[in-house]
């Protein structure tokens, strides 16, 4: 049986920051040595498009997996990378006729109907984590009714089956680096640590705009933290790897686990970089000094709302002043720290507009004599079909129920739409003079 395993183009061509397709690698490493297996990421050819055609005439397939990560570059961008998946099931379709073409991956999980219905070429598709079902997927003929999460075609309908039982991460195969080596991807990146490590998965927070429980299921399933430092080690000493990002929904919950990780990577003098996305309201300046120690060099935040009014909107269990007091904690730390915000949200007032501008301005104070504050990013949301929040719009009437949200859809009414760019402008210019400031300092002989 021969098995072509694709990963697709994800970000704009020539945006050159390459992340390491984890899901893709860990599943290429169940198939049975008698397979006859051909990888490839488009995303490191110069010609995607080129190099799948190429492949497909050359392996020949009678299983084609597509993995598709990202479906748009979010951030307020109206692109979408549609196009990837729907090229690719085409030429697959012409080239050979015969073969099963299946996709999963995060992006098709969000909107895994949708797609189906997009795209007539694909005959399967896999809602979330392809480890447990994966066997079943590989044999001849599969019997489509019985494998949990599938969508399937039957007839003009394409089918859902409801999911089953998840993987315990201390189970998760090991990544096939082999077929996908990691120093493939180093080297070239400015912003993003390319090599991912999963420290658990599922997450059991609803904020009110994300899917992520939907991703990964709505409890938080832990990975033994030798298995996360053992898989660290094996990448560092076989492939030189140095800098890594934690793909967990939020890296430093539960407090004990992390504590956990932190003490293990110390004792073990890694020696390793790490960062991942953070919450403000779990560090205390005892882990976070821990973890400084253990190898963490930068932090991303997304608390999303700057007031009181958005965090309890988005459903974010925490406060303004968990906002502050993390910024304190990092400052003291000395901690270069990234924060990520949602503006426009619904039902804002001149109020919450001017309370979110004051607790900028305290945030943007805090970072200010330690100049550890490496962007505020602001977005507008990304509306996802069934989140808590696109839901209550619709209730609300103030998105119509046949939006196709296949597209990316923000939520960013006309009255607050400046708010962005006026918040944008304000970090900037406290970037530049801070920056200012210090190489003025720099410079200047001390008195
Ligand atoms: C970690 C992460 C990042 C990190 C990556 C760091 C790194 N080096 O890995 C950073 C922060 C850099 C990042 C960047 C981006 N990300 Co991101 N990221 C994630 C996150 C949280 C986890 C992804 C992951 O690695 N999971 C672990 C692996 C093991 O799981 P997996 O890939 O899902 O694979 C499993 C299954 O999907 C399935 N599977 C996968 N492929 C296939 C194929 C077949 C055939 C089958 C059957 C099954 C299958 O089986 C696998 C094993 O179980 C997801 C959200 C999520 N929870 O999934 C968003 C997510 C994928 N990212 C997203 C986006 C948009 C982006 C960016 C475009 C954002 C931006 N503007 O910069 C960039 C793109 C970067 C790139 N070049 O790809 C979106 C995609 C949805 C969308 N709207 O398009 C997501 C879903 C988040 C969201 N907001 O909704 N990301």
């Amino acid at each position: 049986m021969k098995l072509l395993m694709i990963q697709l183009p994800t970000s704009q061509l020539g945006a050159k920051e390459r992340v390491y397709p984890l899901g893709l690698s860990r599943l290429s490493s169940l198939v049975p040595a008698d397979v006859d297996k051909q990888v490839l990421d488009m995303n490191l050819c110069d010609d995607p498009w080129d190099a799948l055609n190429t492949t497909i005439r050359k392996h020949g397939a009678d299983i084609i997996f597509l993995s598709f990560r990202n479906l748009d570059p979010l951030a307020g961008h109206h692109a979408s990378y549609l196009s990837s998946l729907k090229t690719a099931a085409l030429l697959c379709k012409q080239l050979v006729p015969e073969a099963r073409l299946l996709v999963g991956g995060p992006a098709f999980s969000l909107l895994a109907k949708r797609l189906m219905e997009e795209v007539p070429e694909l005959d399967f598709g896999l809602v979330g984590e392809g480890e447990l079902v994966f066997p079943e997927l590989l044999k001849h003929s599969i019997g489509p009714a019985n494998i949990p999460s599938l969508l399937w075609r039957d007839g003009k309908c394409v089918r859902q089956n409801p999911p089953g039982p998840k993987i315990t991460l201390d189970l998760i195969p090991e990544m096939d680096v082999e077929a996908f080596p990691p120093d493939a991807y180093t080297g070239n990146n400015s912003y993003v640590a390319a090599i991912g490590i999963e420290g658990k998965r599922g997450c059991d927070l609803w904020c009110g705009y994300c899917l992520y429980p939907k991703l990964g299921g709505a409890c938080m399933r832990l990975r033994p933290v030798k298995n996360i430092v053992d898989e660290m080690e094996m990448l560092k000493t076989r492939f030189g790897i140095e800098l890594f990002h934690f793909t967990d929904s939020v890296v430093n919950r539960p407090r004990d686990h992390f504590e956990e990780l932190c003490k293990e990577l110390i004792n073990r003098k890694l020696n390793v970089g790490w960062t991942g996305f953070f919450r403000e309201n779990d560090f205390t300046a005892e882990n976070l000094t821990l973890a400084r120690r253990a190898g963490l060099i930068a932090i991303y935040f997304s608390a999303d709302a700057l007031t009181d009014y958005g965090l309890n909107l988005l459903n974010k269990r925490m406060t303004e002043e968990d906002i502050l007091r993390a910024a304190r904690l990092t400052t003291d730390e000395g901690i270069l720290t990234m924060c990520h915000f949602l503006v426009n949200l619904p039902d804002e007032t001149d109020k919450t507009i001017a309370r979110a501008s004051t607790v900028l301005d305290r945030l943007l104070d805090i970072h200010d004599p330690s100049g550890n504050l490496g962007a505020v990013i602001f977005n507008t949301i990304r509306l996802y079909p069934d989140a808590p929040l696109t839901n209550r719009l619709i209730r609300n009437g103030e998105l119509s129920a046949d939006t196709d949200l296949l597209y990316p859809v923000y939520y960013n009414p006309q009255k607050y739409n400046h708010v962005l760019h006026n918040f944008e402008a304000r970090c900037h210019s406290a970037g530049v003079f801070s920056r200012l400031l210090q190489d003025k300092n720099n410079k200047e002989p001390q008195q």
